[in-house]
C-alpha cells in the first residue's frame, strides 16, 4: 500500500508543498486526541456569531502554532480568526485557508467532523481555481485524508502507526442519488424548493448531518448533490467561500464533479472579504448542471 509520502513523491509538487501537506495531515492525531478534553461550549463567539466549542479554539490555536513554526506559510486565513494572520520570517510563500473544525456542533454527539484546508501561492484571498492543493481530514470511525494537488483526488486512511495509507486512488464522483439541503424548509426560495422536489421525484435519498465536510465526502463515493441555498433573508446562504466552499469545490471538481452558486462556478468568484458567503450546490456534474438549468 502506498503511503502519503510515497504518493506525494510521485507528483510534480515542490518539496515545500509536499512538506506542508504532510505536516497538516499529521495534525489529525493531536486534534483527535483533544476531542475528549475539549467538549464544552465556550463563552466566546467566532466572527459569524456562532458559539465556539473548546475544540474549535483548540484546533485553531494548534494549527496556527504548527504552521507558524514550520516557516512554510506566509498568510493564514482561519474561519475562527477575524483577520488574516501574517506569519513573519517564512522561507516559503504559501497561503493557507482553514476551517479547523468543520461541523463542530456534532462533536458532542460523536458524529463525523473534519478539518478543511486550501493552499495557495502568495495570498489567501484569491479565486478558488488558483489553489495549488486542497485537502481535508475527516474524523469519523476512521481518520481519513482526502487530498488533491491537481493530479487526481486520493483518499488515505490513518493507521495505528500514525501513517496515512492510500485507500482510494483517482476517485471520480459518480452520478448517484443522495441529496442534502441546509436551511429551514419554510425559508427555502421557490426555485430551490422546486429543485428539491424534482430530486425527490427522481428518487434521490436525503442524507444531511450538519457537517459540510462529512456530507460532501459521502458524495465522492455515492454521488448526488449537497446544497446550502440562499434562503429568506440570507441571499448569500450560510457557508463560507474561503473556508468551506472553495477547498471542497476544488476537490469535487478535480474528481469530475461541480460546485455552483446557482448560476456560476464558485471557483471563479473573487472573494470580497474574509467572511464572504455563497449559496452552494456541490456534487455530481449532472445534478449540478440540472440545477443550473432549472434556475435559469
Ligand atoms: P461549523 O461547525 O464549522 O460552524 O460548520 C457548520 C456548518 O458551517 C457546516 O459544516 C454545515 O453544513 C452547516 O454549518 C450546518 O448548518 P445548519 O446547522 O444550519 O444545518
Amino acid at each position: 500500500m502506498t503511503t502519503l509520502k510515497e504518493y506525494l513523491d510521485t507528483t510534480g509538487c515542490e518539496q515545500t508543498l509536499k512538506d506542508l501537506i504532510e505536516l497538516i495531515a499529521k495534525q489529525a492525531g493531536p486534534i483527535r486526541d483533544a476531542f475528549i478534553s475539549n467538549q464544552k461550549y465556550t463563552d466566546t463567539e467566532n466572527v459569524y456569531g456562532e458559539t465556539q466549542i473548546a475544540l474549535d479554539k483548540w484546533s485553531d490555536a494548534h494549527l496556527l502554532k504548527v504552521l507558524e513554526k514550520s516557516g512554510l506559510v506566509k498568510e493564514l486565513a482561519s474561519e475562527e480568526q477575524p483577520e488574516i494572520v501574517e506569519l513573519n520570517g517564512a522561507k516559503a510563500g504559501y497561503a493557507v485557508t482553514m476551517d479547523p473544525l468543520d461541523g463542530s456542533s456534532l462533536v458532542q454527539v460523536n458524529l463525523a467532523v473534519g478539518t478543511i484546508i486550501g493552499i495557495y501561492d502568495g495570498k489567501a484571498m484569491q479565486e478558488g481555481r488558483n489553489m495549488l492543493a486542497a485537502m481535508y481530514m475527516l474524523y469519523g470511525p476512521m481518520t481519513t485524508l482526502t487530498v488533491t494537488v491537481k493530479e487526481g483526488v486520493h483518499i488515505f486512511a490513518l493507521n495505528d502507526k500514525g501513517e496515512y495509507m492510500m485507500m482510494e486512488k483517482d476517485i471520480q464522483i459518480p452520478e448517484g442519488k443522495i441529496y442534502a439541503s441546509g436551511a429551514l424548509k419554510k425559508d427555502w426560495l421557490p426555485k430551490h424548493k422546486e429543485f428539491i422536489e424534482y430530486l425527490e421525484g427522481e428518487g434521490y435519498k436525503l442524507r444531511y448531518s450538519g457537517s459540510f465536510v462529512a456530507d460532501v465526502h459521502q458524495l465522492l463515493k455515492y454521488g448526488g448533490i449537497f446544497s446550502y441555498p440562499a434562503f429568506a433573508g440570507h441571499e448569500n446562504g450560510k457557508l463560507r467561500l474561503l473556508f468551506e466552499a472553495n477547498p471542497l469545490g476544488f476537490i469535487i471538481t478535480q474528481a469530475g464533479g461541480r460546485i455552483s452558486d446557482g448560476s456560476q462556478d464558485i471557483l471563479t468568484i473573487t472573494p470580497e472579504k474574509l467572511d464572504h458567503r455563497v449559496p452552494i450546490y456541490i456534487g455530481s456534474k449532472g445534478a449540478v448542471e440540472k440545477m443550473e438549468e432549472m434556475f435559469k
